[in-house]
């Protein structure tokens, strides 16, 4: 045993684990938190099948019929642990501005003393003792293929058994990421709890969780320390916390000012292909909020009217891109696997996305059918008769007189991507794949044109930034409120978002000096409801259209529209074979209303106003041109 001796508690590193800082942190962290006992995951299948037997036997899985889901779970979260918690996510840089007006600030020596190291006033910390009666499961994960040069390792320290059988389904877990870490290799220290300590003979509930919550990110030491919650990005850390906060920040810093490196950009993006029937193939990265649809997006099947035309996912949720030696940006899914929204998931809205779902899933929140199965609100027709989310007796009988709903609005399903019959042959590429455009797409009932492309990057990153959408279930809070959702980036930039931009234009800047094809911006909006309130644009498949139309852009095949603030389709540009949609529906979903754009522009300058400190001078200017073609129009 070459693993330091804790007092009382064996580390338990496997012989082959030779990280000093692996080991000595694991050590740290083990004498803070007291767990019981210490679990080095080695990522296999057999303790994965372990892992989820003794999560059915604790109660925390149900497993599902065997024969209609095989190797399936569900898990019921505390009612209270259902969705990110925004308002609790921290970014505790050394100095306030460095995490600007969107993020949640801290002094670092404050939270450290609250979580870490206990308080002036003799206030224990709240790690202190935080794993007691339970297993820390020492989790090591690649974000992004194992050894590609894009890739970074993380290691995420859990008591959470739930937590780490995820992370098996999200990222690359396991023994073969210490091999690649080696002896002095590094990785991003990522601490999770759901803080709730067993005293001797304490009998465990279902799923443990603390009211009290802290997502809490330290920049300058990139780590990662959450307390209180076993829900999604609050603790699978790969996620969110790693692959985008800590990743935003690790690809910023990567530039080397205005006339260094480019650096990187770590984005809230699907990635897909998309082939033509003449085998032409395009890449596209695309940005939408939580629950706004990018697993539908990524997994899309095109429509009657496309034959021969084929869509396959590179990733559904997160891209790291980063230029390549020709100067064209290239992009890698840094996950393994799906974290998405259940409900409205059918085999009409997302056929390839239910035929991942057949095998080898965590569910969580969904109902439980009488036959062992599960459902969620508009999967198929409803059962006569189901268990609900919070375990209570559900029929549609009470649906409709309680508005209860069988599954949480944000029930979520885990599973690898391998099972995604679309798969790109390139999503496990170390190289990742070239951008040809990007797609910003927010949820707005009104005002947003279904489509429009910018006319050059500084527009496209104008276009980005003042993006608006409704919110969603994804957090906690309240849903349906219009907010400004920058890159849909706004609970994910782990710096101050005006230098956020800088990043994004510097980069249009010297990718431009070497003379290749930059990426087109593109903004989507497929919500547009008309007077009766219903959606107008039909969506899904359907957006296959739309895409068509932005690789005619790219092949300079589509003249569109001109207008203020970019190019839109006309109506003859879009392909309908195959769809009964009318040139007044289609100028229900892409009219630009003069009135309520003047309207829109104030909302971005209140923006730029909360934004002010290190605003980018491009940004303005490019707001002062959209402001005088819109008055002359
Ligand atoms: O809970 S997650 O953050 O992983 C999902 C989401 O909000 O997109
Ligand atoms: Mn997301």
């Amino acid at each position: 045993m070459n693993a330091p001796q804790m007092q009382g508690l064996n580390l338990n590193a496997p012989s082959h684990v030779k990280n000093a800082k692996l080991l000595a942190w694991v050590a740290d962290m083990a004498a803070l938190s007291k767990p019981d006992r210490i679990q080095w995951c080695d990522g296999s299948d057999a303790e994965y099948q372990r892992m989820c037997a003794e999560l059915v036997s604790s109660g925390t899985f149900i497993k599902l019929n065997e024969t209609k889901r095989p190797n399936s779970f569900l898990a019921r979260s505390d009612p209270s642990d259902v969705a990110r918690v925004e308002d609790r996510t921290f970014i505790c840089s050394v100095k306030k501005e460095n995490a600007g007006p969107t993020n949640n600030w801290v002094d670092p020596k404050d939270m450290r003393a609250l979580l870490q190291t206990g308080q002036a006033d003799g206030t224990s910390a709240l790690f202190d003792g935080c794993m007691k009666g339970r297993t820390l499961y020492v989790v090591p994960f690649s974000m992004g293929p194992l050894g590609s040069p894009i890739a970074h390792i993380g290691v995420e320290l859990t008591d959470s058994a739930y937590a780490a059988v995820n992370m098996k389904l999200m990222t690359r877990m396991g023994k073969p990421v210490l091999d690649v870490l080696g002896v002095d290799g590094d990785f991003v220290p990522c601490m999770h709890t759901v803080g709730a300590p067993l005293q001797p003979g304490q009998v465990d509930v279902k799923w443990p969780s603390n009211k009290t919550k802290y997502i809490v990110h330290y920049p300058e030491t990139r780590e990662i320390w959450s307390y209180g919650s076993g829900y999604g990005g609050n603790a699978l850390l790969g996620k969110k916390c790693f692959a985008l906060r800590i990743a935003s920040i690790m690809g910023q810093a990567a530039a080397g000012g205005p006339k260094g490196s480019p650096g990187w950009l770590a984005e809230h993006m699907l990635i897909l292909g998309v082939t033509s029937p003449a085998g032409k193939k395009y890449h596209v990265a695309a940005a939408f909020p939580s629950a706004c649809g990018k697993t539908n997006f990524a997994m899309l099947v095109p429509p009657a009217g496309f034959e021969g035309w084929k869509v396959t996912t590179i990733g559904d949720d997160i891209a790291w891109i980063k230029p390549g030696v020709d100067g064209r940006l290239y992009a890698i899914n840094p996950e393994a696997g799906y974290f998405g929204v259940a409900p409205g998931t059918n085999t009409l809205t997302n056929p390839n996305c239910m035929a991942s779902l057949d095998r080898d899933v965590i569910y969580t929140n969904v109902a439980l059918t009488d036959d062992g199965d599960v459902w969620w609100e508009s999967m198929s027709a409803p059962p006569a008769h189901a268990i609900d989310w919070q375990g209570k007796d559900w029929t549609p009988e009470i649906a409709k007189q309680t508005g209860a709903k069988a599954a949480h609005p944000n029930s979520r399903f885990t599973v690898a991507a391998t099972n995604n019959p679309a798969i790109d042959s390139a999503w496990d590429d170390p190289a990742g794949v070239p951008i040809d455009a990007f797609i910003f797409g927010g949820r707005r009932t009104t005002t947003v044109p279904l489509v429009t492309e910018a006319r050059n990057w500084d527009e496209g990153v104008y276009m980005a930034a003042t993006m608006g959408s409704e919110t969603t279930a994804a957090i906690v809070g309240q849903e349906g409120v219009v907010r400004r959702d920058p890159f849909a980036m706004l609970p994910f930039t782990g710096y101050n978002m005006s230098d956020y931009f800088q990043h994004w234009l510097e980069m249009g800047e010297k990718l431009a000096t070497t003379g290749a094809t930059l990426p087109r911006f593109f903004t989507t909006n497929w919500f547009r409801k008309g007077e009766d309130g219903q959606f107008v644009w039909p969506g899904y498949g359907e957006n296959m259209r739309v895409l068509k139309w932005m690789i005619d852009r790219i092949e300079g095949k589509a003249q569109g529209n001109e207008h203020a603030f970019g190019v839109s389709p006309t109506f003859e540009e879009i392909n309908w074979q195959g769809l009964n949609f009318t040139p007044e529906q289609f100028a229900t979903v892409s009219d630009i209303d003069r009135d309520a754009w003047l309207k829109e522009l104030e909302l971005h300058a209140a923006l730029f106003e909360q934004l002010s400190y290190n605003l980018p001078q491009a940004l303005r200017d490019t707001k002062a041109r959209i402001e005088q073609r819109l008055a002359a129009a």
